[in-house]
């Protein structure tokens, strides 16, 4: 261990002064990687945003779970500058819907949204309509907090605050499908009414709004394809 660091990390000053434990790794066979690599990206591959969802109730449970694997994403200074909020209350999902087709008829109707953008959600098809957000068993908002307010009231300083919270978004998508949920990452910008509508603190801002239940029976889904590998991916050796 540490044979080819010349600054081995913690150095023992560090160690001294804050606490550190052994990362429990458990290494495995190229062979085993390899499969476990493709079985991984072939259950991703198969997710989608879904528009229409089942009204079937999905436990709290299984939300709480999906949070705690989103939770497990890194931060900026270990910050974990995220809340979810989960609602499954028909009075706040109807308000959130009615704030929700408010913003986007700006969007769609009064062109908010420029000629480019709306000819690039053309092939999605999607309108200002949101019946989803009232039909979904759950809506899960998920806040970046912009600064931390102390017990005390004293604030601090949150760092890499939309990295931090993107990275936990998609580790939520991705705990969701695997549990057999689906949702849609929704931004009915701007969303701002989601404070006030679940009573979030200032330094709170909406980053996207989940719609999280089973996918209707026989959703469909636009026939989109992904990028191949060389148009994302390239190496410089
Ligand atoms: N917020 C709108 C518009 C929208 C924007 C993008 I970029 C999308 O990928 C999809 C929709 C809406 O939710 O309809």
């Amino acid at each position: 261990m540490n044979e080819d660091y010349e600054y081995p990390y913690p150095s023992p000053e560090l160690a001294s002064e804050h606490p550190f434990i052994t990362y429990e790794h458990e290494r495995l066979t190229e062979d085993v990687m390899l499969d476990r690599s493709e079985r991984f990206y072939e259950e991703m591959n198969r997710r989608r945003s879904i528009r229409m969802f089942s009204s079937d109730p999905v436990p709290q449970k299984l939300i709480e779970t999906a949070v705690k694997t989103a939770s497990t994403a890194p931060s900026g200074a270990h910050k974990q500058p995220w809340t979810f909020v989960a609602t499954q209350d028909p009075e706040i999902k109807r308000k959130i819907r009615v704030a929700a087709e408010k913003e986007e008829e700006k969007n769609y109707l009064e062109n908010r949204m420029n000629k480019e953008w709306q000819e690039a959600l053309a092939p999605l098809g999607t309108d200002h309509h949101k019946e989803f957000l009232e039909i979904a068993p759950w809506i899960v908002v998920l806040f970046e907090q912009r600064y931390e307010i102390r017990p005390d009231g004293k604030t601090l300083k949150n760092y890499y605050v939309k990295e931090s919270v993107g990275t936990a978004a998609g580790l939520f998508i991705a705990a969701l499908h695997h549990m057999g949920l689906a949702t849609l990452t929704h931004t009915p910008s701007p969303m701002k009414f989601l404070n006030k509508i679940l009573n979030r603190p200032e330094n709170e801002r909406p980053f996207v709004l989940f719609p999280v239940g089973y996918p209707l029976e026989g959703v469909k889904v636009p026939d989109l394809k992904r990028k191949d590998l060389p148009e994302i991916f390239t190496t410089v050796l």
